[in-house]
């Protein structure tokens, strides 16, 4: 990342919590009642930590849970362009201060570390009357130091923590700034030159470049070789029969090792 002359946005004002049922309904909260684009949310631990489509996100004390309140000038339909972007901003900020790990992002939301989900990505948006994007809100969540051994049975063979990984890990507040400058970058870069540059970014890191995937997608299961992603965002799979299909949202699976 280079120098980035913007002043600092997000992250302005951050408000730090002990506890909290999630930090991205905390977020949105303060967003209904017209808090700034930049402000943010960042809690010790999660009573009710979200994934996608109802999901848990197992949320112990210790590792990162920060949610940022982000008023892009953009069509929703370009709201998954953002959750892409924090992923892209994650792989970046893991790699800065954990060195010598190998980041990879999954599609559409997740940093894999040593075969393992290590974060997670929930960017959910809300529009105004007219249909235009109001607010949306990026929440990540980190495994910063939860040993393989400390997850709930059913995650203990896919997740692990950067402190698993690699023997230590940086302090929550040491991650969240520095999450927080590099996820400015990238959110500015996404606005000033479109999402070319965040698909540069992503596509070298993707896990299943090149792989054959399954994606689940509104009940349909779709098979083919990851093909990198879309100038939109979608994720660009070849079936076996050579076409060329696109999906916008889902969950993606593949054979690992
Ligand atoms: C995600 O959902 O990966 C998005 C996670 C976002 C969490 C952050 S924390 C701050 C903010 N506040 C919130 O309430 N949420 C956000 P999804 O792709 O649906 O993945 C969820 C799945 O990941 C679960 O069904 C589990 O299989 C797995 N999982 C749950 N907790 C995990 C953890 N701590 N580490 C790794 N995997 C986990």
């Amino acid at each position: 990342m280079g120098p980035d002359p913007a002043p600092r946005v997000l992250g302005q004002p951050l408000v730090e919590l002990e506890v909290v049922e999630s930090t991205n309904l905390e977020a949105r909260r303060l967003a209904r009642e017209g808090r700034p684009e930049g402000t943010a949310v960042l809690a010790a631990r999660q009573t009710g930590g979200r994934g996608r489509l109802g999901r848990a996100w197992f949320s112990p004390a210790g590792n990162l849970y920060l949610s940022v309140v982000l008023r892009p000038p953009l069509p929703p339909a370009h709201a998954p362009q953002l959750s892409l972007m924090a992923g892209v901003a994650l792989a970046e900020a893991i790699a800065a201060l954990a060195p010598g790990v190998e980041p990879r992002v999954k599609w559409p939301n997740d940093v894999w570390l040593g075969g393992r989900k290590v974060a997670g990505v929930l960017a959910e948006l809300e529009t105004a009357p007219g249909g235009a994007i109001d607010f949306v809100i990026v929440g990540i969540g980190v495994n910063l130091v939860t040993p393989v051994g400390g997850f709930p049975a059913e995650l203990r063979e896919i997740a692990t923590s950067l402190q698993a990984e690699t023997g230590q890990a940086p302090s929550r507040d040491a991650f969240a700034r520095a999450l927080l400058r590099v996820l400015e970058h990238w959110y500015n870069t996404l606005l000033r030159d479109g999402f070319e540059p965040v698909r540069a970014g992503w596509e070298p890191c993707s896990i299943t470049r090149g792989l054959p995937v399954a994606v689940r997608s509104a009940g349909e299961l779709l098979r083919g070789v990851e093909q990198g992603i879309e100038p939109d965002g979608a994720l660009r799979l070849r079936r076996s029969d050579g076409a060329v299909v696109r999906v916008l949202a889902g969950d993606l699976e593949w054979q690992r090792g």
